[in-house]
């Protein structure tokens, strides 16, 4: 049986989606964070970086979204939910399934840390602390959300069917793009490309993401 080791509010939101639309059984372990926003010391006993999403599988111990999402779709997926094996559609759920992690999370982790830093800051120079984040927010992190927010609109207006591999159904690509998308359309939704708001919605009216929402219970970034 699947275990997923599942963190409130967090990345293992997407092991839960893509487990519903395999429709394989799994068990839901729960962790809750810490007041402040970690996650709690149990969860290193199952994997050295005491992170979510892990899930274990018989004698596997697997962390890492990225990894878990391909993991269990080669093992698990029968042919459904499969990338093209060439191609396009084969590069482009390569690139975003990598992409995900690898480039658009650091950043939007940075823009936390920004809002984050000055609310810590001691009271008296925390006004000091407010200019210079808000000005790295202005002149670093601004800009760069605009470049990944145009290559993402502009690769959604290319695909027919919605998915960011081009196919009929979601594939790697999606399963990690959803929770950064998402968490740009929950947090920031100024910053929302128009694409990006109907993929989320085209996300949320999947009936295996609301059962895995059901299941996984507390979740910030879809309100349904
Ligand atoms: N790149 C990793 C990131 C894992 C990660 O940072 N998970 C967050 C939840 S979204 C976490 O466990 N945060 C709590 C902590 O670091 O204490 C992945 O995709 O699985």
């Amino acid at each position: 049986m699947i275990v997923v080791h599942h963190l409130n509010n967090s990345r293992s939101q997407r092991v839960l989606w893509l487990l519903e639309e395999l429709q394989v059984p799994y068990e839901i372990k729960r962790y809750e964070r810490t007041a402040d926003q970690r996650a709690p010391k149990e969860l290193l006993e199952i994997s050295p970086l005491g992170k979510s999403p892990v899930i274990t599988d018989d004698l596997v111990t697997l962390a890492e979204s990225g990894a878990i999402v391909e993991y269990l779709i080669s093992k698990y997926g029968n042919g459904k939910l499969q990338a093209p094996a060439s191609g396009p559609g084969y590069l482009d759920n390569l690139y975003y399934t990598h992409y995900a992690e690898g480039s658009l999370m650091p950043i939007l982790v940075q823009k936390i840390i920004f809002d984050i830093v000055p609310q810590k800051t001691p009271f008296l120079i925390r006004p000091l602390a407010n200019m210079i984040f808000s000005n790295l927010d202005t002149q670093l992190l601004q800009p760069e959300f605009k470049k990944h927010f145009d290559m993402i609109e502009s690769h959604l207006a290319t695909v027919k069917t919605g998915w960011f591999a081009g196919g009929d159904e979601p594939t790697a690509a999606d399963f990690q793009m959803a929770f950064p998308l998402e968490a740009i359309v929950a947090s920031a939704p100024t910053l929302a490309t128009p694409k990006i708001v109907e993929y989320v919605e085209r996300v949320h009216a999947r009936p295996a993401y609301k059962t895995a929402l059901d299941k996984g219970g507390e979740y910030a970034y879809a309100k349904m």
